[in-house]
């Protein structure tokens, strides 16, 4: 069975997870933490979760897995049947993982960790966030859902990173970029919680952090 290894906080973790989930593939999960353990990266080249074992090896990067996913059970239809609006929730992924998370990721050191950024990061930071949160807004269909009125895998990608940047910016700049530019995150977010699959995730993600403290 596929191994799905990584932990429950991670957000590239759950967009898999979600999938998966979503579309009843069995799978087995394993707590892997990152780090640059040689035993980890003979796994994960760059130490980071992700990752999936197969009985053909170790496959890292979310979206790789999730493309891999889509090929080995077409059946699934994790994308569109139809090639634009498969390639449509590609450019989504795309928007959030790389324009919107990747970018605020830079600031998750001092928002969530207690370590500090510099003023020049996050001057950079906001000037990006700005552009590509102008640009997400402009393809973001939100109807209720990113791509338009029906669930896609998109929508992984979105519950599990949006909050991130809503929270990120808040807790650094004192205002919340994408409601600042008119994105209703936390609706989105209600929605995509009515699905089993996004209940099972947070479930998981709370159980995750309660465990920590208590440790
Ligand atoms: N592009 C990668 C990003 C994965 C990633 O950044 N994972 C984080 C956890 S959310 C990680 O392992 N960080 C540890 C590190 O960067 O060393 C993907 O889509 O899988």
């Amino acid at each position: 069975m596929i191994k799905l290894c990584g932990f429950a906080l991670s957000n590239y973790y759950n967009k898999v997870k979600f999938v998966l989930l979503e579309h009843g593939i069995p799978f087995e999960e394993v707590l892997v933490i990152p780090s640059q353990e040689e035993a980890m990266l003979e796994h994960s080249p760059l130490g980071k979760v992700p990752y999936l074992q197969t009985a053909e090896g170790d496959l890292c990067e979310s979206q790789c897995i999730v493309e891999y996913l889509a090929a080995r059970y077409p059946e699934k239809t994790i994308f569109s049947a139809d090639p634009w609006k498969a390639a449509k929730e590609r450019e989504m992924i795309m928007f959030v993982d790389v324009h919107l998370e990747l970018t605020v990721r830079n600031l998750y050191k001092e928002a969530f960790f207690g370590g500090k950024v510099t003023d020049a990061t996050k001057g950079r930071v906001e000037k990006l966030l700005a552009h590509h949160i102008a640009g997400f807004k402009r393809i973001a269909k939100f109807g209720p859902y990113l791509c338009g009125e029906r669930f896609s895998v998109a929508d992984a990608a979105g519950y599990v990173s949006l909050p991130l940047v809503g929270l990120a910016t808040q807790v650094i700049y004192g205002r919340d970029f994408l409601l600042d530019a008119g994105i209703e995150w936390k609706n989105y977010v209600k929605t995509i919680d009515q699905r089993p699959a996004a209940q099972r995730v947070t479930e998981d993600r709370k159980a995750y952090i309660a465990a920590q403290r208590s440790s």
